[in-house]
């Protein structure tokens, strides 16, 4: 890709009004990783790399609805509001979660109060008064870059957050309102066959089930296996799609302490599977938490691993669109992307 053209970086500030004081893990209510600070850490890392800011342009909800159960939708813009008006708390986290295995078919029910475990799969995904404006800033992000590929751009980079791909079509959790790169994906694939690659450290379970059925799409990612990592239910090898879209989802689970050597030559592995597929588009959902500071994930990449990570990449040779998932480690986030960048250029 073309080093002098200023890469495009699409971001929106109201990513600034989700900022919960507490998420729950294991119980116990900790001060969230993922905050308003990861999007300065990673702008700041931008600093040597030329890009050009592009400010998100609003979208209407028809990309949205496309990936989305309109009960979901409803929800994230409104479910906080019911809650505070129910007597919620300023903090919305389920305290019952509704479960398919009910008799009853799993229905929705009506109590505002219980309308957060009807569409929350976890406990570490706060919701607070301006989460649904920076869930629809984030979406408004993805759209965004996915136009400027559209209208021929080679890459562009939508600095998204709240991050997305743990949203499915009907559910949310994982720090994850709605899953911005499906949203992008579903959107580019009028002009041809998808490629989603996830190197964020999770499994994108919500990417994966919006397009579990799916043959115009391929997902396909590398994570930390769900034997020991969140979501843990889901990321086996053995998940590949069903009916039209067998075979077009990949799961690479690697093991605890994965280094640069072991995760280059798994993405080469996956990286191979992509390039048979010949999408028009490639998308990467860009995620930091496999560096050996991240305090979340458990791998042990260094900063000149995203550079080849970067590279790998780029020998793929495909209109590129790069949307931001996770990464918390406040203090390498910058330097990682501006790694990774210098590897894609
Ligand atoms: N005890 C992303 O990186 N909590 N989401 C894990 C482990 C949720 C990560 C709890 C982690 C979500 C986008
Ligand atoms: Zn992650």
């Amino acid at each position: 890709m073309d080093r002098r053209t200023p890469l495009p970086v699409v971001v929106d500030d109201r990513h600034r009004r989700h900022d919960p004081p507490y998420e729950l893990n294991a119980g116990q209510p900790v001060r969230p990783w993922e905050r308003p600070e990861r999007i300065d850490a990673l702008r700041a890392g931008l600093a040597d790399v030329p890009h050009r800011l592009v400010q998100a342009v609003p979208h209407d909800d028809a990309a949205l609805l496309a990936v989305h159960d309109p009960g979901l939708v409803a929800f994230i813009d409104e479910g906080h509001a019911r809650w505070r008006e129910a007597g919620g708390p300023a903090v919305m986290i389920p305290d019952t979660f509704r479960s398919p295995r009910w008799a009853s078919g799993a229905r929705h029910g009506t109590a505002p109060l219980g309308a957060p475990g009807s569409w929350c799969f976890d406990t570490a995904t706060p919701v607070v008064a301006g989460s649904a404006a920076a869930a629809r800033a984030a979406v408004d992000v993805a759209l965004t870059a996915a136009d400027l590929l559209r209208d021929g751009a080679p890459i562009a980079y939508a600095l998204c957050r709240p991050p997305g791909h743990h949203s499915g079509p009907d559910y949310y959790g994982g720090f994850c309102l709605f899953n911005n790169v499906a949203v992008a994906a579903r959107s580019l694939t009028d002009g041809g066959r998808v490629a989603i690659l996830d190197i964020d450290f999770h499994h994108g379970n919500g990417t994966q089930d919006v397009f579990w059925r799916d043959s115009d799409v391929l997902y396909a990612s590398l994570h930390g296996d769900p034997g020991y990592a969140f979501p843990y239910f889901t990321g086996f090898g053995d998940e590949v799609g069903e009916g039209p879209g067998r075979g077009s989802t990949v799961n690479v689970a690697l093991g605890r302490d994965t280094d640069d050597e072991v995760y280059l030559r798994a993405l080469t592995a996956v990286c191979e599977r992509i390039e048979a597929w010949a999408p028009a588009t490639l998308i990467v959902s860009l995620g930091f938490d496999t560096a050996a500071a991240d305090p979340i994930g458990a791998f042990a990449l260094s900063t000149s691993g995203f550079h080849r990570i970067g590279r790998t990449i780029a020998a793929l040779d495909r209109p590129l669109l790069l949307v931001q998932e996770g990464g918390y480690d406040l203090d390498g986030l910058g330097t990682d992307l501006a790694s990774f960048l210098s590897g894609i250029r």
